[in-house]
């Protein structure tokens, strides 16, 4: 049977990542079946679009997972595929959560043939066996013999043959610059970020936050080797195509067992399976020096903090007390020294929040080493501790908010402003810290590296705000490039005619040593610059 595995996009932003989910399932499917993957985010697609793919292609099931901000292109998608007699089965993490809704048990319409509840590693070669033979169940549940919920360990673990995967439709660099971005550095034919799991699971239930209800609270990791030989396996792609690869490591909380990401990170360096990474840590973990040493010279870059708010009555309310915002200067200093930078993650819209929240909050990112800082809206993700609470209050506005999926629109009105306040303030803090002014600054104050580095924070600065604001239509990349036409003409005149012999720069003109919206200090590219050397080595 010919399988088609499909993420899609959500109509308005990208994912600059493929999702881990779909190699996981392609390397746990029974071996007599094929598997296709399509991401909507690499590979935009309609309705009619992917009916005729599944038909064209002769395939036989196809399984759609999405977050919920998905959800509805998803079940647009899915209806598009049953209405051609082909199955759909679908999992992840919202029809976890309201699967009566994906079976049309609800009282509307019915989208998926079967769903699969929590981690599907158990269930989905059962869902593939019983497919092939015409006997899908509606649900399937990872549960012992006893019928209680069963986690899967994690040892041993697939391997996901990265070595020889098709990830062309991966590649972060577009095709029209292949030829110029080849001449940069080492080669950036490719560029790819590439997911990878070391444990699941987070015991801090924040109450938002989706993770410690579905992976729940009992944490579990791979073992050490292999995780590094995957490691090993992607680098060797990169070294043989030429190009470059970066890992995201996907865990909740990379750190939640600091002895055990440390002794990680002592076997990655110890078998020389360096590449660049990101990964999500707490800002609490990173209280420990050593650690935050094995960071650096395991290849981490990148670090995502979820600092949320500045506020700790903010923070108390969500459950997140933990954040204590008066040490989050030394955690990101404490980084920067070891040239590690935080991809700072704030929410708006938080019941203590007041107008003016993103300028209060931007005026201590200024403070701070640089980073890359992102703005949200508290929203209520269905069957969070907080949806829970909106709905007992009677405060949500819109209770499904996800059957119409809007950009950047509050489902609940927060105490001390109203819903159109709160959006003002997370455009404002976008505004202020990804203008083309700010991407300028951020290029220019690397006008003494080469060009490879300033293509490159170009890019990471670009693709970041992809994933949040509206960039994957033609006309809405077209408008980006158009604001940014002054950096992209200086870099492609670089490219083309080489570097003009700079003047020596005043001290007035030197990049700030500060971060402020308009100024991009020079360190923050150097990490952006070590990304790039590592890829390879
Ligand atoms: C990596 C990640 C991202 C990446 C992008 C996604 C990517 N390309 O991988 C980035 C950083 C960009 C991102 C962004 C956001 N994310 Co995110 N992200 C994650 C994270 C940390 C890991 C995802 C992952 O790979 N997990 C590991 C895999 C193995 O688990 P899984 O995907 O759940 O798959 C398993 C099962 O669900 C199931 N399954 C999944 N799909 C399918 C399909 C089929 C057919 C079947 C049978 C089974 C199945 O089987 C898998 C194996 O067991 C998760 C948290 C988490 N731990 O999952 C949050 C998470 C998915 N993100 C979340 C959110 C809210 C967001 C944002 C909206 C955050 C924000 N406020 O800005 C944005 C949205 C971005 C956008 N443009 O849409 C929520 C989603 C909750 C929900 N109900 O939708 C999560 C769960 C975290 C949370 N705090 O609650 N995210
Ligand atoms: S620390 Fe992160 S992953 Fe854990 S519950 Fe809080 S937001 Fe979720």
């Amino acid at each position: 049977m010919r399988i088609l595995l499909y993420n899609p996009d959500n109509g308005v932003t990208r994912n600059f990542m493929p999702h881990l989910w779909m190699f996981l399932l392609q390397s746990l499917t029974p071996p007599d079946h094929e598997v296709v993957l399509i991401d909507g985010n690499a590979q935009p697609m309609d309705e009619a679009g992917i009916a005729q793919f599944v038909r064209e292609q002769n395939i036989g099931l196809v399984g759609i997972g999405a977050m919920t901000r998905m959800i509805a292109k998803a079940y647009r998608m899915a209806d598009a595929i049953r209405a051609t007699g082909v199955p759909v089965v679908m999992g992840g993490p919202h029809v976890t959560e309201e699967f009566n809704e994906a079976l049309g048990r609800d009282g509307g319409p019915r989208h998926a043939d079967a769903v699969a509840l929590g981690e599907a590693d158990e269930t989905w070669p059962q869902i593939v066996n019983d497919a092939a033979l015409g006997q899908l169940k509606e649900v399937y549940e990872p549960v012992d013999a006893a019928g209680k919920e069963h986690k899967p360990p994690l040892r041993p673990y697939p391997v996901i043959p990265w070595d020889t995967i098709d990830l062309h439709q991966f590649n972060l660099v577009p095709k029209s610059v292949f030829p110029l971005l080849k001449r940069v550095g080492e080669g950036w034919g490719t560029f790819r970020i590439i997911p990878v799991e070391s444990g699941r699971g987070c015991p801090y239930g924040c109450e938002f936050c989706t993770v410690t209800g579905f992976f729940g609270d009992s944490i579990r990791f791979r073992t050490n080797e292999s995780v590094v030989n995957e490691l090993l396996l992607l680098k060797a792609r990169a070294r043989k195509e030429k190009g470059q690869i970066a890992v995201f490591f996907i865990d909740d909380n990379f750190a939640i067992n600091v002895k055990r990401t440390k002794s990680l990170l002592r076997d990655i360096i110890a078998a020389k399976a360096q590449v660049n990474w990101v990964a999500q840590i707490s800002a609490n973990l990173l209280r420990d020096e050593e650690l935050v040493d094995l960071i650096a010279a395991s290849g981490g870059k990148w670090v995502f903090i979820g600092m949320e708010s500045i506020d700790p009555a903010n923070l108390k309310d969500v459950n997140k007390g933990f954040n204590k915002p008066g040490e989050y200067a030394t955690v990101l200093e404490r980084l920067a020294k070891r040239n590690v930078y935080a991809i700072t993650s704030f929410i708006f819209g938080m019941d203590n929040d007041t107008v003016g929240v993103a300028e209060r909050t931007l005026s201590q990112v200024r403070t701070w080493p640089p980073g890359l800082p992102i703005f949200g809206l508290l929203t209520p993700l269905p069957s969070t501790p907080l949806y829970k609470r909106l709905e007992a209050a009677g405060r949500l506005t819109r209770r499904k908010h996800w059957q119409e999926f809007i950009h950047f629109a509050m489902a609940h009105t927060p105490l001390k402003m109203s819903i159109a306040e709160a959006h003002a303030e997370v455009n404002y803090g976008w505004a202020n810290a990804y203008s083309p002014e700010a991407v300028a600054r951020a290029v220019e104050s690397l006008d003494d590296q080469p060009l490879g580095y300033r293509v490159n924070i170009f890019l990471a600065r670009l693709c970041f705000r992809g994933i949040y604001f509206p960039m994957l239509g033609k006309f809405a990349w077209l408008k980006v490039v158009a604001e940014n036409r002054r950096t992209i003409l200086k870099l492609l005149r670089e490219a083309l005619f080489g570097r003009r012999p700079s003047r020596p720069k005043g001290p007035d003109e030197r990049p700030a040593e500060v971060f402020h919206p308009d100024a991009q200090p020079a360190y923050e590219v150097g990490t952006m610059q070590a990304l790039s050397d590592q890829a390879t080595s």
